[in-house]
């Protein structure tokens, strides 16, 4: 495969979906110190509260449909939070809850919080319980308190408020010496609202585990692993460490329910699962290349497992370790090499809370300094990534967070001061950086300076493609002759007019296209009668104005989705769109494709494609050549791949035996988890053609089935009526070639190429497609398959969530050469075939 491209911020990028339960963004997260704060800011948590509550009782009832008037539930409130002891000793026996001194301590805390909630007559009212749950040097001491509000009361819960219950607990804590247990004197205090899943009794002992971190590394694992976690978890590990250092959690293997409300694995920075010190909450599958990793700013942690009782999944397997705190936090420093690389701090490990980092750059007098971050990932749950108010990177007075694919700054001088902040709450992987010093009266020898600093080769400037990321490559033009003049300045392939691609981003190169009134316009961009659209006959040479049309049912056309009893939907993608179309159902029947088990890593730059990310994706080995096709899993006993694969000069292609197919594979060099199957049968398109290379399909029968697993899965075929738009973004893959004539990819690769229209594919190929044919790429060149990408997948992302397989790369001028994009079999046109060999 072969890709120049640069990849942008928000190009089609698929991120990794964010974890954090969506009820808890509405909740504030600031830490509480016993201040009061305004009444605004009351009513504001009291909003977030009655609207928590609101969707926790009525709409996150998973066993029951009925509404709060058909039945109202009992409301369950916690507020978990520490308090500092003062003029005290700590003793380490406090950390074991079954000791004495833990049990007296806890004893007198858990009356002190009692007797002070039951002050107020509101609180008294529902206060159910208060249990002192861990101590840590300081003394801290960690706290949570339940009120229970029967269905009646309901309309009570917004007076619920943290500042209601800080007010109540600092007023009483301040009059403390004056009452009993004169000698527990208390400093500080705070109460922040808490998932009433994570109040856990450690005096109950029921899946709550105390654990000593050391230098070596230890392991522990959820119940069950690997088989299934038990339903209804509520599992918690304290770690604590030696005073001086901090934490280190790996998660080896991760794999709970994909959606987190209902399983999940949060960790604090924190003895108590409070909100303003939540290091993270995730849940999902993560890949052992993408593991997840945290650090802790102290030497304790709290890690909590929620489930409930629908799906269970293996769940965790997590090694821990401690490291001295003088390393755990430092960061930053002094750079004064002409080039050299820096990270945040335990990059890719997530970074620890509360951190502060500054590194100062400083090269040679008269140049100055550029910076690109490769990787950046600083995502907070309820953060403007305009104001960065968290966690953030600040360069030259510029605060950076959020997610960003590629970040290039450059330095006003010789020197350049980067910032790291992270606040006391969730944290993430952070960011990868290199610098170089440049001489700016040439700050690009033999390339092109883009206004953000970077360079890029001088072929790039006007070609049409926005390569600098801020356009500055594509400013101040000369049209060539095959070029059009955008109304921006801007110059594209005139090709690329009226293609319903809004190349220009002005849309002036889509504007003239438009048809008469009376008319419809195309797919392909011609123009027909409107009274022709849905009449069942293809007019538009894409037969687009036969494709979305809502007639009666049992119309059919050649754009109908026909279900298995005959009867037709005029649906566009009626099939596994989720939605049952057919009343025989089988429009959403053999759907369990086209889905990554794996949860990915997507923030990873270039082209190299993560294990799973392709789970369809096979590579085919011939005798002692080893790879030399692609090829893509329809089912566990059938591949797809391209006929020329296996028609050659050579009669050795068409004997199975000479075939090896490895599925699951990312890197040519390791075997793990990859199923090595031989090929049974091999059946290439009768209609084949070796000059033409139409109807250029093969399907490869295995000897052996495959097993699915989380990095082998089949991909969608889509129904001869399926639709992929002009302009719509897809992904080809493989191992082939990374330039015209260049060896094949060690790793598998990606690249995002664009379906072309088929007049301008027409024009472009010189009239060689055929209706079996599709184009896909860039008509500026630069991304492309290549040799040994052959017999691979051409895949769509659909709404429905699912990844359907477009074309099976097949031929091309080249690689990546201007005006010469790949062309790929139409996997639609040879569906029905498809189904006579197999059956799928
Ligand atoms: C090949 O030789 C080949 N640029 C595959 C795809 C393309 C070119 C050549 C498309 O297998």
């Amino acid at each position: 495969m072969y890709s120049a491209r640069y990849q942008y911020a928000g190009q089609n990028e698929q991120h990794e979906k964010v974890d954090f339960l969506t009820n808890k963004e509405k909740m504030s997260s600031k830490r509480k110190t016993g201040v009061v704060v305004g009444v605004l800011v009351a009513l504001l948590v009291l909003a977030a509260v009655a609207a928590f509550l609101i969707w926790l009782f009525v709409f996150k009832d998973a066993d029951s449909e009925a509404t709060l008037s058909e039945k109202r539930v009992p409301a369950v409130l916690v507020f978990s939070g520490h308090m500092k002891l003062v003029d005290m000793t700590y003793d380490p026996k406090l950390e074991d809850t079954s000791s004495k001194n833990f049990q007296m301590l806890a004893d007198d805390l858990e009356e002190i919080l009692e007797i002070n909630y039951k002050k107020d007559p509101f609180l008294a009212k529902y206060y159910t319980k208060s249990v002192v749950t861990a101590f840590s040097e300081g003394v801290i001491a960690y706290h949570w308190t339940q009120f229970n509000v029967p269905a009646d009361d309901l309309e009570m819960v917004p007076e619920f408020s943290e500042e209601r219950v800080l007010e109540m607990l600092w007023k009483g804590i301040r009059k403390q010496g004056k009452q009993s247990h004169q000698d527990i004197k208390i400093s500080e205090v705070t109460a922040s609202y808490t998932d009433p899943r994570m109040a856990r009794n450690p005096r109950a002992k029921e899946c709550f585990y105390r654990l000593e971190a050391e230098t070596n590394v230890q392991s522990f694992q959820s119940p069950g692993f690997p088989a299934k976690y038990p339903p209804k978890s509520r599992c918690q590990w304290q770690i604590r460490a030696p005073e001086k250092h901090a934490i280190a959690v790996r998660f080896s293997h991760f794999h709970i329910e994909d959606d987190c409300s209902n399983d999940f694995v949060s960790i604090y920075d924190s003895l108590s699962p409070d909100e303003s010190q939540a290091i993270t909450e995730k849940c999902g599958q993560r890949p052992p290349t993408n593991p997840l990793q945290v650090v802790s700013s102290s030497n304790i942690m709290l890690i909590n497992l929620i489930t409930d009782s629908a799906i269970q999944r293996p769940g965790f397997r997590a090694e821990y370790n401690i490291i001295p705190l003088s390393t755990a936090k430092t960061c930053g420093g002094r750079l004064t090499d002409s080039q050299g690389k820096f990270s945040s701090p335990h990059h890719p490990s997530f970074y620890p809370p509360a951190l502060d980092c500054k590194w100062t750059i400083e090269v040679a007098a008269g140049k100055k300094v550029r910076v690109k971050f490769s990787i950046f990932r600083m995502k907070e749950p309820g953060v403007d990534i305009r104001v960065c108010h968290k966690d953030y990177v600040e360069v030259m007075g510029t605060k950076y967070c959020g997610e960003m694919s590629s970040l290039a700054l450059t330095s006003q001088t010789n020197i350049l001061e980067v910032t790291f902040h992270s606040d006391e709450s969730f944290t993430d992987k952070g960011f990868n950086a290199e610098y170089n010093a440049y001489d700016p009266a040439n700050p690009c020898p033999d390339q092109f300076a883009c206004a953000s600093g970077i360079c890029i080769s001088k072929d790039l400037q006007c070609d049409g493609w926005n390569d600098c990321g801020d356009m500055s490559d594509e400013m101040k033009c000369k049209c060539e002759k095959d070029q059009f003049a955008c109304d921006n300045g801007m110059c594209k392939p005139k090709y690329w007019v009226c293609d319903r691609v809004n190349d220009c981003g002005d849309e002036s190169d889509e504007k003239q296209c438009s048809c008469d009134d009376n008319e419809w316009r195309c797919g392909d961009g011609t123009c027909v009668p409107q009274e022709v659209v849905c009449d069942t006959k293809k007019d538009c040479g894409d037969g687009s104005d036969e494709a979305s049309c809502k007639v009666s049912p049992g119309i059919c056309s050649d754009f109908s989705f026909k279900c298995k009893n005959q009867e037709c939907i005029n649906k566009v993608n009626a099939e596994c769109d989720r939605v049952k179309d057919c009343s025989d159902g089988s429009d959403e029947e053999s759907c369990d494709c086209g889905i990554r088990p794996y949860k990915l890593n997507r923030i990873v730059g270039g082209e190299n494609a993560e294990l799973g990310e392709w789970p369809w994706q096979v590579s085919l080995h011939f005798m002692t050549n080893g790879h030399v096709c692609g090829a893509s899993i329809l089912s566990d006993k059938w591949l797809l791949s391209a006929a020329h694969c296996f028609q050659t000069s050579n009669s050795l292609n068409l004997v199975t035996s000479n075939w090896r197919t490895y599925s699951g594979m990312q890197d040519q060099y390791k075997q793990d988890d990859v199923q090595l199957r031989s090929v049974q049968t091999i059946i290439t398109h009768p209609n084949y053609n070796q000059m033409t290379f139409d109807y250029d399909i093969a399907l490869l029968e295995l000897s052996q089935p495959l097993e699915f697993t989380n990095t082998i899965h089949p991909i969608c075929l889509p129904a001869p009526s399926h639709v992929f738009p002009a302009g719509m973004s897809c992904w080809v893959t493989g191992w082939g070639t990374l330039r015209e004539g260049g060896r094949t990819a060690r790793l598998l690769q990606k690249a995002e190429v664009k379906i072309i229209n088929d007049t301008v594919c027409n024009v472009v190929t010189e009239g060689q497609v055929t209706s079996r044919m599709l184009c896909s790429g860039f008509l500026s060149g630069g991304v492309d398959a290549c040799q040994g990408d052959s017999g691979g997948p051409l895949a769509c992302f659909e709404e429905s969530g699912k990844w359907f397989q477009v074309g099976i790369v097949s031929w091309g001028e080249g690689c990546a050469r201007r005006n010469k994009p790949g062309v790929y079999s139409r996997v639609t046109k040879l569906r029905d075939w498809i189904r006579e060999i197999t059956g799928i």
